[in-house]
């Protein structure tokens, strides 16, 4: 029996956590870098999207998680509901590691499906990396590890893979096909190609895909730095073709071609977005569309991170569609419209130098779109400004270039093609649409907005159309609750 001095210390001593925690939450409920319609979790660290899945109803997205604060560690998957992937219900954490399972050392990456009628999660548990699999009841609420796990030990010792992880799964006329990130040191990374008939007992067939390493970044000590390993690869049919996704080197590249034989060919490939995004992985929404998640990274200090109580926050879902050529076009989810607030329109015009877009100043939470018909600019775009460090937000077509500040990335556009703009800024959040076919995320760290304009360098552009919209946050406290 703990004495009652000890009983009250140990009352204060919760009511002071308490206080923290409220106060904390009030803290992030304020803080601007926190967005307002980008999903994040109500405090602390999240990276990959995990398993989003459409089931009776509902949107469910999983997240890799740390419950014990904004720091990568002891990874969890988090777990949120939607009616429209836009407005979002915290849920329960799903997966923790079970100190004496195959996952004690975290719940990784991997995908959700319906087995047989079964919620059904296939996770990457570690350390070593294993694959398991995990079963729930209909709301997706109460978890139960399976009895096999891990029910695929380890990658075949002669393929000396440098990693085994993120499971991706499909079902084929033969049976369900699993394909795992890895690669091998001084090669590259690959995709290994496994095959079941009961989802337990797991064949390994061969890489479905393999890369070459850049040699010039070989000596990194991360292989996933040098790319010699591949990690959440997500695969499936689009259009007529078929797209690998892989992540590693700190971006997500797209792989679109032909898949026969269990064996995948790339006719096109291309960056999914050039800036802070990682870990994509895609689903089916309710009307089939292939909908793809993305982890938008910080881009500041740890320290900072950590003070602020929260780190990481998922893209806008993207709707996945294939252009000319086998190019993958990316847009926004229809439906985000409907979190737009009065437009504020500016009239077509000739752009040379800087030209104010009045009445737009305060917003945190905003959407921009812009159409100009190239003219003999050298470079063209917005300029969003507070009183120091303008954010520019700009194409070059010159030099094949569309840039935020310091960050660029690839845009070609073909002769005489417009540009389109389409700017989300949420918080410390700026995802950058061009044309549907070049993305470019950024992360910056300053509040509200004073100005918005339209430049041109070396030349003119004609601006054709230009619109803003205030967006309408998807909750009053920045989703730090409910
Ligand atoms: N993140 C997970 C891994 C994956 C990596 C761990 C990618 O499963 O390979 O948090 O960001």
């Amino acid at each position: 029996m703990p004495s009652r001095r000890a009983f009250l210390a140990s009352l204060s001593t919760a009511a002071v956590a308490a206080t923290t925690d409220a106060k904390k939450a009030a803290q992030m409920a304020h803080d601007w870098r926190r967005p307002q319609y980008h999903f994040l979790p109500a405090a602390n660290w999240m990276n990959d999207p995990n398993g989003p899945i459409y089931h009776k109803g509902q949107y469910h997205l999983f997240y890799q998680y740390n419950p014990n604060g904004a720091f990568w560690g002891t990874m969890h998957w988090g777990h949120a509901v939607s009616p429209d992937m836009l407005r979002w219900k915290h849920l329960p954490v799903a997966l923790a590691p079970d100190p004496n399972g195959p996952d004690r050392d975290g719940v990784f990456s991997g995908s959700a499906l319906i087995l047989n009628g079964t919620p059904t999660i296939i996770y990457t548990g570690v350390k070593p990396e294993t694959q398991c699999v995990a079963t729930s009841d209909d709301q997706m609420i109460r978890w139960k590890k399976h009895p096999a796990n891990p029910i695929i030990a380890g990658p075949r010792p002669d393929l000396k893979a440098a990693g085994f992880r993120d499971p991706c799964v499909w079902k084929e006329k033969d049976g369900w096909y699993l394909a795992l990130g890895s690669g091998v040191r001084g090669t590259g990374g690959m995709v290994l190609l496994y095959r079941s008939s009961d989802f337990v007992h797991w064949t390994y067939l061969h890489p479905l895909f393999e890369g070459k390493a850049d040699p010039q970044k070989l000596s990194e000590k991360d292989p996933v730095g040098s790319g010699e390993m591949w990690e959440c690869p997500d695969f499936f049919p689009l259009g007529n073709r078929h797209v690998l996704l892989i992540s590693t080197m700190g971006k997500v590249y797209w792989y679109v071609g032909k898949y026969a034989d269990q064996k995948f060919t790339p006719e096109a490939n291309g960056h999914v977005d050039y800036g802070a995004y990682y870990a994509a992985k895609s689903f089916l929404d309710k009307q089939n569309n292939r909908v793809l998640w993305g982890w938008l990274p910080e881009r500041r200090s740890k320290e900072e991170q950590m003070e602020a109580g929260w780190s990481g926050v998922m893209s806008l879902p993207r709707v996945l569609t294939l252009g000319k050529n086998n190019q993958l076009l990316m847009e926004p989810v229809k439906g985000l419209e409907s979190l737009r607030g009065d437009v504020l329109r500016m009239k077509p015009r000739l752009v040379a130098g800087d030209v104010p877009v009045p009445n737009v100043s305060g917003t945190d939470c905003a959407e921009f779109l812009a159409e100009f018909a190239p003219g003999t600019a050298q470079e063209f775009g917005l300029v969003l400004s507070w009183s120091q460090n303008p954010i520019e937000i700009a194409v070059s077509p010159q030099r094949n270039q569309l840039r935020i500040n310091q960050q660029t990335g690839e845009f070609r556009a073909a002769s005489g093609e417009p540009v389109r703009l389409r700017v989300f800024r949420d918080g410390s959040v700026i995802e950058l649409f061009v044309n549907n076919r070049s993305c470019l995320t950024a992360r910056e760290y300053q509040p509200g907005l004073e100005d918005l304009s339209v430049f041109a360098r070396g030349g003119n552009v004609m601006l054709r159309s230009l619109e803003a919209y205030p967006i309408t946050p998807i909750s009053p406290d920045r989703l730090t609750t409910g």
